[in-house]
């Protein structure tokens, strides 16, 4: 191998653990870890990636193409151009917290995302230790709703720690990513399943802010066969290219009356006739949800 003998080059298949702008660490099929450049034209590659990578004889090595995704999470960047978060991920699990409270509207947004990937998704409420002091009971209405379609949730406290093992059965030997606001806990949770992995952490502010202290997207490989890749917290997670249809999709508590309404291309709205908002006014459709789905209507572009 080039290790010992490094006036040959080498080539090979690998995976995309982290980048720093142009720079890769790609782990090889061999399990070793190396550092990359790669053409301006992957630039969309991101963590997760398969690629294809060759060592130079003069000892840099480049990714020279990426292997065929089966998926990709993006989110719009500051221009509103899709950015690739990660790619190749079986499991969103979106932490959220006691504080920084919840925000609901984004936590339907990464239902959205989740099932246009498509991948299975969890939510994770961590910090369950500041349950009792800090939920409101707003707050848990719209939790007990995201269990009333069918969303997993699980009670977790990395700080205690508790309910980590629950999160580990879950993700199995597949490949999760711990997405959510900044300062949920999403390092914490991964430093947790990773004891032996050197991953920051960062207070929140005394507003109960976090401090957007993970910076990219890393890949961790968990014993279990599995794999975690801790992403940066948002302020607010966009949708890219939202379109009606991704919309209704997103809301599986619809799929029931799906056809009923009088309508066939019925949004769900001001239409009459609409079997949703009558599923929704008796409560077979958990209201504070089909509110929310109303306000991600109006956002879409006509
Ligand atoms: N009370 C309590 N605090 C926690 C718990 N888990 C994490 N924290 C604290 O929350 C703060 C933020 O933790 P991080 O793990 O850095 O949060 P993050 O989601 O990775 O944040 P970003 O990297 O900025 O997106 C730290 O001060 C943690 O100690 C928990 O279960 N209970
Ligand atoms: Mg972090
Ligand atoms: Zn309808």
């Amino acid at each position: 191998m080039t290790e010992n003998t490094p006036h040959l080059a080498s080539s090979g298949d690998g995976q995309v653990i982290t980048r720093f702008g142009a720079e890769f660490l790609i782990e090889t099929a061999q399990g070793e870890t190396i550092r990359c450049t790669a053409r301006r034209k992957l630039d969309h590659l991101a963590c997760g990636d398969r690629v294809r990578w060759e060592r130079q004889v003069q000892g840099n090595a480049a990714v020279t193409a990426m292997l065929p995704r089966k998926n990709v999470l993006e989110r719009p960047d500051f221009r509103g151009k899709p950015r690739a978060i990660a790619a190749n991920v079986d499991l969103l699990i979106v932490v959220a917290s006691w504080q920084p409270a919840p925000v609901w509207e984004m936590l339907d947004r990464y239902l959205i995302a989740a099932r246009r990937l498509p991948a299975e998704v969890l939510l994770v409420m961590n910090k369950a230790d500041l349950r009792s002091t800090h939920a409101a009971q707003e707050a848990e209405t719209c939790l007990h709703e995201f269990g009333l379609i069918g969303c997993p949730v699980l009670h977790v406290s990395a700080e205690r720690p508790q309910g980590i093992d629950a999160i580990l059965n879950a993700i199995g030997e597949r490949t999760a990513i711990v997405v959510g606001q900044s300062g949920v806990g999403k390092s914490s949770i991964a430093a947790q399943l990773l004891p032996h992995t050197d991953i920051r952490i960062g207070a929140v502010a005394d507003t109960g802010e976090g401090r957007h202290t993970t910076t990219t997207a890393t890949l961790y490989r968990l014993p279990s066969n599995g794999a975690l890749i801790d992403s940066p917290g948002v302020r607010d997670f966009g949708l890219t290219g939202l379109d009606f249809a991704t919309l209704e999709a997103g809301f599986p508590e619809f799929r029931p009356f799906l056809g009923a309404c009088r309508f066939h291309n019925c949004t769900h709205n001001h239409e009459p006739g609409c079997a949703i908002k009558a599923a929704a006014s008796v409560g077979e459709i958990p209201p504070q949800r089909f509110t929310r789905y109303q306000s991600l209507l109006a956002s879409l572009p006509r």
